[in-house]
């Protein structure tokens, strides 16, 4: 049996995610174009990382073979603490779990890893877009219209189409263009469009969220 987008968001809820969407694999040209121009310009600064494993990066069919649905399920800072890899991942698995139980073994990969959190050459923010689950902001953050850009991603490959019916497909809500989140950058690093990583504090330290203290979507101001 094949589940539809409500069955695994209620699995998915019922594990403890905040949010869940599902989007059909496909190749992400436009992120292609716009990573690859980054990456020629250095903005990535030595994330050597980024400028490997490419293909599998743009298209998840080439991470895992025969791939056809990322489900992406959400986790709010307050509910992941700071170890949010094991909470998201443990979540993923308990979900993965649940869809074996239901729909097969089938249903995922048994040869390739295909649960990920920040561990994988995907674009994750990408994906949340994909799965219409919100928007990406001025500040470069993937943002849900009611829960913000304090958000850990991770995702399930699934070898199977699941048929989105009742699910919004794009957000409604986008970025409101305040510039807030620009003006409060110490460092000039959201020099739109591009960000440049070599600025950022949170690459060089790890220890900034200016731009995402000041944005609406996260201050709980009626939008
Ligand atoms: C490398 C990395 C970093 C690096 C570089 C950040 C960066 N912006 O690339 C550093 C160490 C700085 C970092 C820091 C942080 N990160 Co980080 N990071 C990643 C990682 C591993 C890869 C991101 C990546 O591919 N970067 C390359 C750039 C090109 O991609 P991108 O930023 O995703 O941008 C895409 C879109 O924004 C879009 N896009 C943007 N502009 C435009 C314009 C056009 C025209 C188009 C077509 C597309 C487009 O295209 C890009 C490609 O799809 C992801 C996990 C993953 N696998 O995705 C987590 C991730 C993006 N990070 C995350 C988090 C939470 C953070 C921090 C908040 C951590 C913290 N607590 O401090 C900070 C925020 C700092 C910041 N300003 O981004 C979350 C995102 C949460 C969210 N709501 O967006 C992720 C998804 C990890 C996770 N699962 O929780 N991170
Ligand atoms: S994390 Fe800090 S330094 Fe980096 S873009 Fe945001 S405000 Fe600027
Ligand atoms: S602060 Fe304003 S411009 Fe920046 S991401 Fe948030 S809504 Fe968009």
């Amino acid at each position: 049996m094949t589940p539809t987008f409500e069955n695994i968001c209620k699995l998915a809820l019922e594990v403890g995610f905040d949010a869940c969407g599902v989007a059909p694999v496909r190749h992400l040209d436009e992120d292609a174009r716009f990573m690859d121009n980054w990456i020629a310009q250095g903005l990535h600064g030595e994330m050597a990382y980024l400028e490997h494993n490419r293909d599998k990066r743009y298209n998840p069919a080439i991470l895992v073979p025969d791939a056809q649905t990322v489900i992406v399920c959400l986790l709010s800072f307050e509910h992941s603490g700071r170890d949010y890899h094991r909470k998201v991942k443990s979540k993923l698995y308990e979900l993965e779990a649940k869809l074996k139980e239901e729909f097969g073994e089938d249903i995922v990969s048994a040869t390739h890893q295909h649960i990920f959190c920040d561990s994988a050459p995907m674009l994750e923010r990408r994906w949340c877009v994909e799965a219409g689950l919100g928007f990406i902001g001025k500040n470069h953050q993937f943002i849900h219209p009611t829960l913000g850009s304090f958000v850990h991603p991770g995702e399930i490959l699934l070898n199977t189409i699941v048929k989105k019916q009742n699910q919004e497909t794009k957000s409604t809500k986008t970025c409101l263009n305040c510039g807030l989140c620009i003006e409060a950058c110490p460092t000039g690093a959201l020099k739109n469009p591009i960000w440049d990583a070599r600025e950022c504090i949170a690459y060089t330290t790890h220890h900034c969220l200016e731009c995402q203290n000041v944005c609406p979507y996260n201050k709980l101001i009626k939008i």
